[in-house]
């Protein structure tokens, strides 16, 4: 099966544990496990990961040119900043679907601009953890692999 890497930035690990009113209450154990269990009804695995680390993140979207068909991303606070990731991104040829659990848009002016939006395919906001759903349901209709 085609393989989606769902990728996760700085203090995505505390989903779950702080600011639920933003987050939610979910951790991202959990989003992990509905991900990978609706994968595989769509005919997709997942392997989601997070990383405080902004190489670490650039080296899993080099992985993925050879391993993965496509990539979910949500690169927290990397999301604002990080021209590295863009220009990773870039060099991935597959569909990227940005996803961000708070709608970034009510929030401070500096959540407003993303670089990972100038490559992205699609882009999920304000949904809560259901955003990272939806974005394998888009995967999976882009891949041609389901009418999702
Ligand atoms: O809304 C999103 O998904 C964000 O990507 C989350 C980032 C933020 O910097 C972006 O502007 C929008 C922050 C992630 C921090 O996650 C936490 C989760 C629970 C508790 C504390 C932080």
């Amino acid at each position: 099966m085609p393989l989606v890497l769902i990728l996760n930035g700085p203090n995505l690990n505390l989903l779950g544990q702080r600011q639920p009113e933003i987050y939610g209450r979910e951790t991202l154990a959990d989003v992990d496990r509905d991900c990978a269990a609706l994968g595989q009804s769509l005919g997709l695995d997942t392997s989601l990961r997070q990383s405080n680390h902004e190489g670490q993140i650039v080296d899993w979207i080099h992985e993925a040119r050879d391993r993965a068909q496509a990539i979910v991303i949500n690169p927290g606070a990397l999301t604002h900043t990080s021209v590295a990731i863009l220009d990773a991104l870039n060099a991935f040829e597959g569909p990227v679907i940005e996803v961000h659990i708070s709608n970034v848009h009510k929030r401070e002016s500096f959540r407003h601009h993303s670089y990972v939006s100038l490559r992205a395919d699609g882009i999920i906001v304000g949904c809560g953890t259901q955003g990272y759903q939806l974005a394998l349901r888009r995967i999976a209709a882009l891949l041609g692999y389901s009418a999702a």
